[in-house]
């Protein structure tokens, strides 16, 4: 990791640098998602005294993340070309309690007049070979500025508590381990054995919710 920083230190000093009105619009961007969603949140527990949101983060791409991904695509260095390549620099991570309720938001999402959905990619029906699940809504949100309306791409991840368990701590041994192909293969065997797991208990506690639903 600090190999990589050093390797890529004058486009990180330039990002920091002279991009930063750049990235502002990125910035503008996350809190207002991150406002509505804590606003619906806020509504569904007052109508219903339930909300299926269990917790809602933010974050910006770190400039290393941003230069490596624009690298492993062949984008230009240039704010035209990141702004339509990369569209995950603004990202919102929505972790829900049951399986039903991911799916729930996306219908949500799907009928908000401040959002356009530009990708849907199912990570969940079709989970990564990591075995990863999770879905991502890459959409633009629409900003009001103050002589003018620009529709920002910002990518939206939404998973259950379960998913969110698993893909947090893979992360910090992914990072612990500089990356998931130097994690030796018996051990990335289990972590694929736990996602599985992770999933049957999803797909278990949905039923059972299900179930308790319809009888009462
Ligand atoms: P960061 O900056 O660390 O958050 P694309 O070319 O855009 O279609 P891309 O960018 O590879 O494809 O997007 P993808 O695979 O749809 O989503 C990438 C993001 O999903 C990652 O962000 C993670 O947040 C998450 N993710 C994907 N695979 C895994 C995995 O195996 N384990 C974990 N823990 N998370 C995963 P980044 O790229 O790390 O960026």
């Amino acid at each position: 990791m600090l190999q990589e920083y050093y390797i890529h230190f004058d486009k990180i000093t330039e990002l920091k640098n002279e991009w930063v009105p750049f990235f502002k619009r990125y910035e503008m961007v996350l809190k207002e998602l991150k406002s509505d969603f804590d606003i619906l949140d806020l509504e569904w527990q007052a109508i219903y005294g339930y909300s299926p949101i269990e917790n809602i983060k933010a974050r910006l791409k770190q400039p290393i993340s941003l230069l490596k991904k624009i690298e492993r695509k062949g984008v230009p260095f240039e704010q035209e070309a990141i702004n339509e390549n990369i569209r995950d620099i603004a990202g919102i991570r929505i972790v829900t309690s049951f399986l039903d309720d991911v799916y729930m938001m996306l219908e949500h999402i799907k009928k908000r007049e401040d959002l356009r959905i530009v990708e849907v990619k199912d990570y969940i029906q079709n989970p990564k070979p990591s075995g990863y699940r999770s879905l991502h809504v890459i959409v633009e949100s629409k900003l009001i500025l103050s002589d003018s309306v620009i529709w920002v791409p910002a990518e939206i991840q939404i998973r259950t508590l379960s998913m969110d368990f698993w893909a947090s701590l893979e992360h910090k041994l992914q990072y612990k381990y500089k990356g998931m192909d130097e994690i030796p293969e018996e051990d990335r065997e289990i972590l694929k054995q736990v996602a599985v797991t992770s999933f049957t208990n999803d797909v278990k506690m949905n039923q059972l919710r299900k179930k308790l639903l319809h009888s009462s």
